[in-house]
């Protein structure tokens, strides 16, 4: 059976992006494939986190992948920093990445210009050698990811392949899996820019805890055009075409179909928020059951680390063999 691998960083409270980019698949593919999901914490560091919240996030964070469905029954899932071989084959990556190919990532451009940057940690600039350790040593087949990530599983890939052809056969070569539809959701406000955790509260994010009521104004303010023609246009209507991508990431339908449905912006926004809401509803609901027993969702991680921690081990084995290291 296939492995897939997917991690998410406890950095800040769960969007629309997350789920729709990536958990519903992790959700769907736990049915068909071998799967080990990952709470990063560890990816988390590179920007500075207060260490209550932080330990906090990581149990909510948890606890929102349960309740969107991830059975720990079916699927592997745990959190980073519990399984040590994370960062010791990270070493090994990073001495395998160059410097040119880690300045090339766009995520570190982003994240190291963004505004109020004060302090580049060293860890945002090599994290890419860390997530390529995730994905490998779990001889991961398929990775789940939202479109942002597409540049680190292509790198992951040619670590891989260079690791391979230096020291012999040792990894998988994963292949992303970038759903069809909400691969990339857009801020509300700015439809130019994906939404995403670490802004903060931000009237272009809508959260998967956030209140019904707030979710609907968020889409009723959402930015669209001075125009009033509903068409799924990216480049010239980035606005409405991101509603049309989120309404049909939820419905499953063509954001191109449902473009011909509506007449004006107005009752496509209703019934995107409608649709988010009730897509949401379950799922905090048992987010709320789950919150109850902090202690419980704290066992089942560890659980899931005892079952991760031997897979990792023989893989981080291989490698270090491999690479010349005395066992
Ligand atoms: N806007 C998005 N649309 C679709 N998928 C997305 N993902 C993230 N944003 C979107 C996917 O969610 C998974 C977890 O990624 P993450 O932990 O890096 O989440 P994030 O929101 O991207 O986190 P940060 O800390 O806020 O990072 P930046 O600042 O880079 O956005 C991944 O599969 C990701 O593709």
């Amino acid at each position: 059976m296939a492995r897939v691998f997917s991690g998410i960083q406890p950095s800040g409270d769960l969007h629309l992006g997350n789920l729709l980019g990536a958990l519903v698949n992790w959700e769907r593919m736990q049915h068909e494939h071998d799967s080990v999901f990952c709470v990063v914490d560890l990816h988390a560091l590179t920007l500075l986190q207060d260490a209550e919240t932080l330990r906090s996030q990581t149990i909510e964070l948890a606890q929102l992948l349960l309740a969107v469905g991830i059975d720990p029954e079916k699927s592997i899932l745990f959190v980073q920093s519990h399984v040590p071989q994370h960062p010791q084959l990270a070493w090994l990556m990073e001495c395998t990445v160059s410097y040119g190919e880690l300045s090339r990532m766009t995520a570190f451009k982003d994240k190291s210009n963004r505004d109020g940057t004060k302090f580049v940690s060293a860890g945002l600039f090599t994290y890419p050698a860390l997530q390529a350790a995730d994905i490998l040593l779990y001889d991961t087949d398929f990775v789940p990811v939202g479109d942002d990530q597409r540049q680190h599983v292509e790198i992951t890939r040619d670590i891989a392949e260079r690791f391979n052809s230096r020291f012999g056969e040792t990894f998988v070569v994963p292949e992303h899996f970038i759903p069809p539809a909400g691969a990339r959701v857009m801020d509300l406000q700015r439809p130019d820019r994906k939404m995403s955790k670490s802004e903060g509260e931000s009237p272009g994010t809508v959260f998967v805890l956030e209140d019904p009521k707030k979710i609907e104004k968020k889409f009723k303010r959402a930015v669209t055009d001075s125009e009033s023609e509903v068409r799924y246009d990216i480049e010239a209507k980035p606005g409405v075409s991101s509603l049309l991508d989120i309404l049909g990431a939820v419905t499953g339908e063509d954001p191109e179909s449902l473009a011909s449905k509506y007449e004006q912006y107005g009752p496509l926004k209703t019934d995107t928020a409608e649709a988010v809401i009730e897509m949401l509803r379950p799922i905090q609901a048992r987010f709320a059951e789950l919150k109850e027993d902090p202690a419980e969702t704290a066992r089942l991680l560890k659980v899931g680390a005892d079952k991760a921690e031997p897979i990792a081990s023989e893989v981080l084995a291989r490698a270090k063999h491999n690479i010349g290291l005395l066992s």
